[in-house]
């Protein structure tokens, strides 16, 4: 397979005006007719063929303005149709077959639980019909879907259904008109028989909008948080960035098998049904909130992503950057905010940071890729959203939004790119955002070496800055980068932030600080007191920064740090301390001391804390195993594991009746509700739950069974079962777990709980469990939810994925060599965890390449074959 570059980019010949679409639906062969107008670009070649995408069609028949093609006017290969002559404007017209029921890839047009649904971003349309599939081609649409009166009752498509009727043979149809033009990668089609929860929303101009949510009919009681999310992004949308829905209808649809979270198709969004299927006994407060913040980046991409969209896939960060910065704010907005904030930064700095450290590394805005579905990646997503939120801090709110104004007045109807959003935030600001566009180029995370200095006979704070970016595949130099740098100076004796005064001017208390050298220092005068540095606060930039703190210093940031973030992020650093010297006593078979300081500042949260609980539950909770691996230099994954055990073990023993007096406090027979107050109290209560059952406490034992019994909500539930099945007491556990196994057979998305809970718990039996639980009735290769939740969870068992037998490894790439046949995009996603060899012995990293070796060897697809010549390389 070869590559494609950005620096190739050519606008294409021909543009599509209209799109005239006819499905006869059939599991094995439905027969697809289009017809499409289209007219010749002025600056294209009056010589210029047509060039169109197909795959996997079987083409029946092709004319031109009525006249039929023969074999010598075209040519036709695995990758598509290449018309020689064509007029300055025509309509072309086609009919192809494709098989729904054989498509296990879950790209195009395929079936899932019964019903017929599509995904075609980003190049699915190509296996429906032949078409200029890239996102510069934007047409109106008129599709027509034919299906059986019986198993299709309901036909959808995007836009608004203008025509029904009956035909002949128990056959009916239904047309759909989209009236805004769209690329190929945003329609959709949905048919069989499916049921339906209705709503209404005003909108701001007073346009009534008809909201459904189309389910199987055993989930119809599942809906009520999906539609209630959705009111409430569509009204956010509204108040935020002054943006109103454009149709009469809006369909939200799930389905069973689906590849991504959730899909934003015109009007028709489709979803996964784990991403907006909600009720207390089945869903987490976690997939609440999850379902949540996914209506509504999804809602939000009716702007960001459909009305403007991609002028190519390079720019796929355009859409995702800033829409999952909008998700994020509304969530923001909706929930605790600084909880969210520490939530998607915890995730980030664990995995983004390591994908951006690992032989996959790529820019925002990558500069070549062999598969595009590889590139839908937390770089793509979660780091493009962090420089969106930079150039809102940057150039101010107010200035954000009337560059975003601007960029969706100038934009609407068009296909535009990474340069003409930040041209309107600059133009809108003033500000020179040159430097700043490096974010976008440059892979791999920048890393701040800090070190600060009190002169106290001139009342000076000096801080010294420097910054690298370490090199990454194909990028061995890297520029220095524009880093806002978020702080405020701590004064060591009142505890407060001090004035910060730099070259002469007043910056207030808590202010913003540009980086752009290699190395800068920063004088601030009129300092009163010796201070402690809050640095990046809020995580003002996706970087590492590293500041020689002592463990004092920390412990007083805990308390005193007036950002939220970083008094979170202090409790953090001091437990990475700790976390450290842990390993290392692990490692050198030294008998393992608790820090007290460690213990002491707990006791303070405990006891003594003002902070909310929501923050405050995320203050108890400990590094992950996973970012504490980060964190060091080669990962030791049986050390860091004994490490934070012997941690949480050594505090629930010293604070054993504060945990307990917090999990009595927060105990509540409320009925259910995923307000932002209920769930920080069950995420306190639960917390305090988990300390005491790393020491097997009888009580909590007890406790933990209660709370299983007692069924409440699934938050609860799951939790306690969890402890019970990841601790030693398999006599209480394992009737647990079969009851629980044998209660929820019927419903998918609890099953995939139930197989997540067992293959993530450390005792050394799991990978028997993954091979046992794949014969499990409710298993299946083809479900990716299946596989995420029972192998993919198993991979991130870091004890027993990286078993010292290798057998951990083989498993998944047994899985990827079946799964790479069966769906090649999925399976190249489960394959990251062996990309990421380097960071381990080098015993495991031979098991590991090995591995990759195996699956090489194997007729790749060129998604797998991409993600595994770049790990190997
Ligand atoms: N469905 C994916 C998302 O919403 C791709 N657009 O991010
Ligand atoms: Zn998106």
């Amino acid at each position: 397979p070869q590559p494609v570059y950005l620096s190739d980019y050519q606008p294409p010949a021909y543009r599509v005006i209209h799109t005239e679409l006819t499905f006869d639906l059939d599991p094995a062969a439905t027969h697809v007719k289009a017809r499409l107008l289209f007219e010749r670009n002025d600056q294209a070649d009056d010589k210029a063929p047509l060039v169109l995408d197909g795959e996997q069609l079987t083409l029946i028949s092709l004319a031109i303005d009525g006249t039929a093609l023969t074999e010598a006017d075209y040519q036709l290969d695995d990758h598509g149709l290449k018309i020689h002559t064509v007029p300055a404007s025509f309509s072309l017209e086609s009919e192809v077959k494709i098989a729904p029921s054989t498509n296990t890839a879950l790209e195009g047009l395929y079936q899932s639980s019964g019903m017929y649904c599509t995904q075609c971003e980003a190049e699915g349309f190509r296996r429906i019909t032949f078409y200029p599939d890239r996102p510069d081609v934007m047409a109106t649409f008129t599709v027509t879907v034919i299906g059986d009166v019986q198993k299709e009752p309901i036909l959808l498509a995007n836009g608004n259904p203008v025509a029904r009727g009956e035909m002949e043979g128990g056959r009916h149809f239904v047309k759909w008109e989209d009236p805004f033009p769209k690329p190929c990668y945003l329609f959709a089609l949905v048919a069989g028989n499916l049921h339906k929860v209705e709503d209404h929303f005003t909108t701001m101009s007073g346009r009534d909008v008809t909201l459904q949510i189309w389910v199987e009919e055993e989930n119809l009681d599942k809906t009520e948080h999906a539609m209630a999310s959705l009111k409430r992004s569509m009204e956010w949308d509204e108040q935020t960035y002054g943006r109103e829905y454009d149709l009469d209808l809006f369909m939200i649809v799930a389905v069973n098998d689906f590849n991504m979270g959730a899909m934003e198709n015109k009007g028709l969004n489709i979803f996964n049904s784990a991403a907006v299927l909600t009720h207390p006994q089945t869903a987490t407060d976690a997939t609440f909130q999850n379902v949540e913040g996914i209506v509504a980046h999804e809602y939000f991409h009716n702007w960001s992503g459909n009305r403007v969209t991609c002028r190519d896939w390079f720019q796929l960060s355009l859409k995702e950057g800033f829409t999952v910065f909008r998700d994020q704010c509304f969530s923001a907005d909706t929930n605790s905010a600084p909880v969210k904030r520490i939530q998607d930064v915890s995730f980030f700095r664990t995995a983004q940071f390591a994908e951006d450290a690992g032989p996959t590394a790529h820019p925002v805005r990558p500069d070549h890729f062999i598969e595009i579905t590889n590139f839908y990646t937390l770089t793509i997503y979660e780091k493009g959203a962090e420089v969106v939120r930079m150039l809102c801090n940057l150039v101010g709110w107010e200035n954000f939004r009337r560059g975003s104004d601007a960029y969706f007045e100038r934009f609407d109807g068009q296909a535009v790119t990474i340069e003409d959003f930040v041209e309107c935030m600059a133009q809108a600001s003033g500000e020179d955002l040159s430097q700043f566009m490096r974010w976008y180029s440059q892979a791999g995370t920048p890393e701040i070496d800090a070190y600060g200095e009190y002169d106290y006979v001139h009342s000076e704070y000096r801080l010294t800055l420097r910054q690298r970016t370490p090199a990454t595949p194909g990028q061995p130099e890297k520029l220095p980068m524009h880093i806002p740098i978020r702080m405020g100076l701590v004064g060591t004796k009142s505890g407060q932030d001090l004035t910060l005064t730099l070259a002469g001017e007043k910056l207030g208390k808590d202010a913003v600080i540009h980086l752009r050298d290699e190395e800068q220092t920063f004088v601030f005068t009129d300092v009163a007191e010796a201070p402690v540095p809050s640095l990046l606060r809020d995580f003002s930039a996706p970087v590492k920064l590293n500041f020689p703190y002592s463990r004092e210093e920390l412990a007083f940031l805990l308390t005193h740090d007036s950002d939220g973030f970083n008094r979170w992020d202090a409790g953090q650093r001091l437990a990475m301390l700790a976390l450290d010297d842990l390993i290392a006593a692990h490692r050198n078979g030294v008998e393992k001391v608790m820090d007290s300081r460690v213990t002491e500042a707990f006791r303070t949260l405990l006891t003594g804390s003002t902070v909310d609980k929501a923050v405050l539950s995320e203050m108890l909770t400990l590094p992950s195993e996973a970012y504490i691996a980060e964190q060091q230099p080669i990962v030791d994954v049986d050390a860091i594991h004994a490490a934070r055990e012997f941690v949480r073990q050594s505090l629930a023993l010293v604070l054993r009746d504060e945990f307990m007096a917090i999990f009595e406090a927060n105990r509540t027979d409320e009925p259910y509700a995923p307000t932002p107050e209920q769930i920080a109290q069950r995420s306190l209560k639960n917390t305090a739950l988990s300390y005491l059952m790393s020491i097997e406490d009888e009580k909590a034992v007890a406790l933990c069974e209660e709370q299983v019994a007692v069924d409440h909500n699934m938050t609860d539930v799951r939790h306690a079962l969890t402890l019970l099945v990841h601790s030693d007491r398999d006599d209480l556990s394992a009737p647990a777990l079969k009851a629980f196994g044998e209660k929820w057979a019927h419903d998918p998305l609890v099953m995939d709980q139930w197989f997540t809970i067992q293959v993530t718990r450390p005792q050394p039996d799991v990978l028997e469990r993954v091979q046992f639980l794949m014969q499990h009735p409710a298993f299946s290769i083809k479900n990716p939810n299946k596989v995420r939740a029972l192998i993919g969870a198993f991979a991130q068992n870091r004890v027993n994925f990286h078993r010292l037998d290798g057998k951990g490894y083989a498993l998944l790439a047994d899985v990827v060599i079946e799964l790479n046949r069966l769906n090649p995009e999925i399976a190249a996603r489960l394959v990251t965890p062996l990309t990421r060899w380097q960071r381990f012995d080098e015993n495991r990293q031979s098991l590991m390449r090995a591995q990759l070796k195996r699956i090489k060897e194997e007729p790749l697809s060129s998604n797998v074959y991409e993600v595994v010549e770049k790990a190997l390389a």
